[in-house]
């Protein structure tokens, strides 16, 4: 076994990561001289980690998201971030989003991908929630990639800047509760609290971005 494959036992590194989708009504203003005329929205389905400030493309050789069949080319295929798709379209369906490592990255031994199910959201799903102006939606999710008793090759990508992930500890690789190497459990809570307020923040943020950028184009056209 050479250094490079070899297994760092008990350990796991986990990266949290958020996905899902925007979409937008579509309007007189927005809609291209090219948008079919049945289609009612424009939308965005995207993968990225929670801190905007890391970047995978150590990890990531590329991101794969496949789409309806109903789409041209329906596998389209993203290799360097921000790991997304913008289409327009009418219905609601499953994409499949699929995280392709560089040779010698993988979750663990038997975990060699990833795939997400994200059901893509067109419409307002939940009537108790209020609904947003335009009739925007969006649908984020949060996740982690746990990477399982990492190879030196990964636990060095993963624990380095610029991915800069703290490592912990599992009692017994058949044990669920977890024991962190740093004794300071607040330590990590603290950082949970940063990536709940990041997430909170992105969710503006993007909505934020779209509006300006309607705005223009809405300028642009008149
Ligand atoms: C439904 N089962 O019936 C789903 C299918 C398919 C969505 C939705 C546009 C494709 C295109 C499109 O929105 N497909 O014409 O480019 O709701």
């Amino acid at each position: 076994m050479s250094a490079s494959s070899r297994r760092i036992k008990f350990v796991s590194i986990s990266l949290p990561v958020l996905y899902g989708n925007h979409a937008y009504k579509l309007t007189p203003e927005t809609r291209k001289a090219t948008t079919p005329q049945d289609h009612t929205h424009e939308w965005t389905v995207f993968f990225k980690p929670v801190l905007g400030d890391i970047d995978l493309t150590p990890l990531l050789k590329k991101v794969t998201f496949k789409l309806h069949e109903t789409y041209e080319n329906p596998i389209r295929t993203v290799e360097r971030p921000p790991y997304q798709v913008t289409e327009t379209g009418w219905g609601e369906f499953e994409i499949i989003i699929k995280l392709h490592f560089h040779p010698g990255v993988d979750l663990g031994i038997n975990e060699k991908n990833f795939q997400i199910f994200h059901a893509l959201k067109l419409h307002p799903y939940n009537p108790q929630h209020p609904k947003r102006e335009n009739g925007e939606v969006h649908s984020v999710l949060y996740d982690e990639l746990v990477f399982n008793e990492p190879t030196d090759k990964v636990f060095e990508i993963l624990t380095k800047k610029p991915i800069n992930l703290i490592p912990y500890k599992l009692s017994s690789p058949d044990k669920r509760d977890q024991e962190y190497i740093r004794p300071d459990e607040t330590d990590e809570l603290n950082r949970l609290d940063v990536y709940i307020e990041k997430v909170k923040d992105e969710i503006a943020h993007q909505a934020e971005l779209y509006k300006s950028l309607e705005q223009e184009k809405i300028a642009l056209t008149q």
